[in-house]
């Protein structure tokens, strides 16, 4: 593995819980202070952020560049975002909804060169940060990027066991929002109520079972100190414009006489 990659899969196989922040704002110069605050990586929102793909190269190249790992919460599981976001240098595609054994299987071909799967070659950024020669990145390629599916619907529930046990499948990262949302019938948004928790503790078991890496959206300290009692191990603790705000109002707070 090169020295220019950072290598996720190793410093995820330590078990050490690994929280990193989650960016909405599309702003490479954002992007490099992001990657310098406190935490141990960056992805970058795509699908509900105001992040484009235009956005997401600069902002992978400033993350990168800062040594943090780099990575992408893609728009939609089709069959081009993944393999175009690894192209741009993340080192790691979460793909959110992801229902069943057939779209996780189709995750894992968009991400993965063959015999894993048939993801397109063309990969010039990230191919040139790797700093391999094209031989070599095409064989560690698989070994070096990381693919998750987003579990995150009742759906997704009830195929558990066929989506964990997708080969080439690195993790499953849980939406806590959209999963309280479904198990509630749209009632409401509970990331910590009882029925979610129940459900994230068979997310972990699963992951535990196949060797797959437990990752979730946590987004604030009660949540993430709640997954990780539950196995979560690569929890995205917050998002930009929270930390915006609760910088400024901690502030506020402190001037207050
Ligand atoms: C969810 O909680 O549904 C997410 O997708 C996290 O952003
Ligand atoms: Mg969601």
């Amino acid at each position: 593995m090169s020295a220019a990659h950072f290598d996720l899969r190793t410093r995820l196989a330590s078990g050490e819980p690994f929280l990193f922040s989650w960016m909405s704002i599309p702003s490479a110069s954002l992007a490099a202070q992001v990657a310098r605050l406190p935490l141990d990586g960056v992805c970058l929102d795509m699908q509900h952020g105001m992040i484009g793909f235009s956005d997401a190269g600069p902002m992978l190249a400033a993350i990168n560049a800062a040594g943090k790992p780099a990575m992408v919460r893609a728009l939609w599981n089709d069959a081009a975002t993944a393999g175009q976001a690894l192209d741009a240098g993340a080192c790691c595609v979460i793909s959110p909804m992801v229902n069943t054994r057939a779209q996780a299987e189709a995750l894992v071909r968009s991400a993965k060169y063959p015999p894993m799967g048939s993801r397109s070659w063309g990969g010039y950024t990230a191919l040139q940060a790797s700093g391999l020669p094209p031989a070599d990145y095409l064989k560690q390629s698989n070994q070096m990027t990381m693919v998750f599916a987003m579990v995150e619907t009742v759906e997704a529930l009830s195929n558990l066991d066929e989506i964990a046990a997708t080969p080439g499948l690195d993790g499953l990262f849980v939406g806590p929002s959209d999963l309280s949302i479904t198990l509630s019938k749209g009632a409401g948004i509970d990331k910590l109520g009882k029925d979610t928790l129940a459900a994230m503790a068979k997310v972990s078991e699963a992951c535990k079972t196949n060797g797959l890496v437990a990752g979730a959206f946590g987004g604030s300290s009660d949540v993430i100190k709640a997954y990780i009692k539950l196995g979560y191990t690569f929890i995205a603790a917050a998002v930009d414009v929270d930390l915006l705000q609760s910088g400024a109002a901690a502030l506020r707070k402190s001037l207050e006489v």
